[in-house]
């Protein structure tokens, strides 16, 4: 179908992105047979970090009274410091009201028990199946840490990989970050290391990392890094990346994400919610990037100042996939201005968004809210086409949208 005009522009551009199903590079979602790794309902969409930290704002209650109550008290707290004494209106506010009103819940009433109810009588199989279809997802990735035991359990018995819809990654912050610490865990697994990064530890680690890439079918291997991430580096971090985890993906033909300038636990009382934000520096990027030209790299960073540079880079170098809008730049005023500045210098070649979704239901509102966005920037974008007197197709527009909700994400990771 020939579109010529704004007004059909209006009307297919919202129908194309809602029915692209989505495949969401980064979550901190599990598939069912990770038990209880896996949150959903409205105690855990409630007691969401994003949300504690907006609570604390308000509250007088100390930290750690919070922190002791059960899970129902601290989303009881929650919702009434958030949503009946004042309007929910920030964006993680906003998103549980996408989630109620998308699973049909009555927003009049403001009633927690009756929203208890409503998830207390759904299976999560058909939870799961109701999230994917109302966000119209196709797939997530879970993020995948190989130190911990809860997971491990279930790698060991095979059943990670039970549901084709939660795909894997593996998250080595705690390798990178913790090496020293590690180390007696490595050992009891059999591998031969030392804290002296010699040629057999090296070849130990490497390893560890392929054997985990396997055992897990890690799409690609990520972890996140503080504002002062550095590249070439002689620290163990640096050592590890250069010696291992880039050889390693090399060799898996995977991708190596990283998720730059995260500022770990500034409040430490805060817990989940502690980290913040700092200045990244793109050059470590731009080091990898023509350093390991046979490498791939998917890399998103935390601040938003350093958003052009790195959309630079990517011009420069086409072993570097941007991603997502992440955590604190997950809102709409900044995804509208930074996913507007990619289109602008990257065209189609970048990927908008991920959910960063830790529980499930949170899928339908991170995507809806986005989808949205992208809506908006894409209207703006093809509208200048047809101003230019340029005549689109809705199948070219369809193919155009895929690649940035689905097929950006599994060709990089593929080819
Ligand atoms: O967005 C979040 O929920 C953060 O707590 C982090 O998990 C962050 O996204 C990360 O992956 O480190
Ligand atoms: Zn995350």
């Amino acid at each position: 179908m020939r579109i010529t005009t704004k007004e059909e522009l209006q009307t297919i551009l919202p129908q194309v992105i809602d029915n692209t199903p989505i495949v969401d590079l980064h979550t901190h979602l599990y598939g069912k047979s990770f038990g209880k790794l896996l949150l959903w309902g409205i105690d855990d969409l409630l007691t969401y970090h994003y949300l504690t930290a907006e609570y604390f704002r308000y509250s007088d209650l100390p930290y750690q009274d919070f922190f002791a109550l059960p899970k129902q008290k601290q989303a009881d707290e929650i919702w009434n410091t958030l949503f009946l004494q004042r309007s929910p209106i920030s964006e993680a506010q906003r998103g549980v009201l996408t989630v109620l009103r998308t699973l049909g819940l009555d927003l009049t009433s403001r009633n927690l028990d009756e929203y208890r109810e409503f998830f207390a009588q759904i299976t999560i199989e058909d939870f799961i199946d109701q999230v994917f279809t109302a966000a119209n997802i196709e797939s997530v990735v879970m993020t995948n840490d190989p130190f911990d035991q809860l997971e491990q359990q279930v790698w060991n018995k095979g059943m990670g990989n039970q549901d084709p819809r939660f795909k894997a990654s593996l998250r080595l912050d705690v390798l990178l970050e913790n090496y020293l610490q590690v180390i007696p865990v490595l050992q009891k697994w059999g591998y031969r290391v030392t804290k002296h990064l010699d040629e057999t530890t090296l070849r130990e680690i490497r390893r560890f990392l392929e054997h985990w890439i396997d055992k897990i079918n890690a799409l690609y291997v990520g972890a996140s890094f503080p504002p002062s991430f550095s590249l070439p580096e002689d620290s163990i971090r640096g050592r590890l990346i250069e010696e291992c985890v880039i050889p390693v993906c090399r060799t898996k033909n995977i991708p190596f994400a990283l998720m730059i300038g995260v500022k770990r636990q500034v409040n430490s009382h805060l817990n989940l919610a502690a980290d913040s934000v700092g200045k990244t520096d793109i050059r470590p990027v731009e080091y990898m990037c023509r350093a390991y030209p046979d490498n791939k790299f998917m890399v998103t960073t935390l601040d938003r100042g350093s958003q052009h540079e790195l959309a630079v880079t990517a011009r420069k170098f086409p072993n570097l996939m941007v991603f997502g809008c992440w955590w604190f730049l997950n809102n709409p005023s900044l995804i509208q201005e930074i996913t507007l500045m990619r289109t602008e210098l990257l065209g189609w070649a970048y990927i908008p968004q991920h959910s960063d979704a830790r529980v499930l239901d949170q899928l339908i509102y991170k995507w809806e809210h986005s989808r949205q966005i992208l809506t908006a920037v894409l209207t703006s974008k093809y509208g200048d086409l047809l101003d230019a007197g340029w005549s689109l197709e809705r199948s070219v527009i369809e193919r155009d949208v895929r690649q940035l909700l689905r097929d950006n994400f599994l060709h990089f990771v593929q080819r």
